[in-house]
């Protein structure tokens, strides 16, 4: 009998959930058999401007169980919550006649950039900034209203909204570009090691879990504190058979990049590549693609891709789910966390297979044992683990 690789990709993927666990007794089968985690995403992102405590604050509302602040640093060293250190995309600064003359280029990561940085403000300047949304689709009506948050005020965020809610509200922050901190005489990691101290999180079992896409960061960190530690792992893209698109600069940890180092990031997430993480990190937080590719359709051979939806364009909507890979099985293996991103609830940004239905991706992932999730959209990620 035929079998095509889709069934075989079918019951691999039936095994990997009976080995997992996965059956009705634990709709979870994650490392530790709790519930998967809701990790509001830059705050909730889907609805508020990115890293603002009004953003954070939502996400807590809708039952996010951490919030998650990308960190970058002030010319005087504060460590502000934001995506980018050039924050022209993220703030109003560009409107603002009195910092026209900060404008400026700089190099991130080994390309150059335009517009505003980070760096060049006091955070007393960067006080005086208001977060926009960064992408057009999404609601811009908060634009001009909020501020820019610094670590301290995000962990005080967390703490006083989670006592009001009656639990505890982690925070998980990202050092963002630590080799560009470090090259502009401000590392990220002793700045934030101390703001954590003041809170007394030095701890595996504190409120608290630090990312980073860099290595050596990490394992700097882990010389200094007990706290977790999750390493993120990033591709440029996903190509149309759903194998991943590992294009420079993002085929490999930029510290790996400067250090000569050959290893690619998808080769952090080999068997091998794990049990080394795992010497430094508590956990893994891959792109999620790693864990369930996609792929775009071609059935008539004529080397386009199917415009599965009809809508004349093609995009996620235009891809189908394949089956899992073993990278959740292998990680649970190496003892590691699995906290996939980004959950992102817009039809357009949801693969065919989910019909516009957010929930169905998150069941999908969470059956298949993360341990978390990086979501834009913390309620749809919460009502699809609960109900
Ligand atoms: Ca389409």
């Amino acid at each position: 009998m035929h079998i095509s690789g889709a069934k075989l990709g079918a019951l691999a993927l039936v095994a990997t959930l009976a080995a997992c666990g996965g059956s009705d007794d634990n709709p979870y089968p994650t490392l530790s058999g709790d519930k998967p985690l809701v990790i509001g995403h830059r705050g909730a992102a889907g609805y508020l401007p990115d890293h603002t405590l009004e953003g954070y604050k939502r996400a807590i509302e809708m039952g996010a169980d951490f919030i998650e602040p990308d960190l970058v640093a002030t010319k005087d060293g504060a460590l502000i919550a934001r995506h980018e250190p050039n924050i022209t995309g993220t703030t109003d600064v560009s409107t603002r006649a009195e910092f026209a003359s900060r404008k400026t280029k700089k190099v991130v990561d080994g390309v150059e950039e335009e517009g505003w940085f980070a760096s060049d403000f006091t955070l007393a300047e960067i006080k005086t900034l208001r977060a926009i949304q960064p992408l057009a689709d999404r609601d811009q009506s908060h634009n001009g209203k909020y501020q820019i948050p610094t670590l301290e005020e995000v962990l005080d965020l967390a703490k006083s909204e989670g006592s009001k809610a009656g639990r505890t509200v982690g925070v998980y922050p990202e050092t963002k570009h630590p080799t560009y901190h470090v090259r502009l005489g401000l590392p990220l990691e002793d700045r934030l090691l101390t703001i954590l101290a003041k809170y007394s999180y030095t701890a595996k079992s504190s409120p608290v879990i630090v990312q980073s896409f860099e290595v050596s960061n990490l394992k700097y960190l882990r010389t200094k504190t007990q706290i977790r530690l999750v390493q993120l792992v990033d591709a440029n893209d996903v190509n149309p058979d759903g194998s991943m698109d590992l294009t420079a600069p993002y085929d490999k940890p930029y510290d790996f990049a400067v250090a000569g180092d050959t290893r690619t990031f998808a080769s952090l997430l080999t068997p091998a590549g794990l049990k080394e993480v795992k010497t430094y990190a508590d956990g893994i937080g891959p792109w999620k693609p790693y864990l369930i590719p996609s792929k775009q359709v071609d059935a008539n051979k004529d080397g386009k891709a199917d415009d599965l939806n009809g809508d004349g364009k093609i995009d996620e909507r235009d891809r189908v789910m394949m089956p899992a890979t073993d990278v959740v099985k292998n990680a649970h293996a190496a003892g590691l966390l699995v906290h996939p991103y980004t959950f992102r609830s817009e039809a357009k940004r949801l693969a065919s297979d989910f019909k516009g239905d957010p929930k169905a991706e998150y069941k999908l992932f969470y059956q298949l044992g993360v341990d978390g999730v990086f979501s834009d959209f913390p309620d749809h990620a919460k009502a699809a683990r609960d109900n």
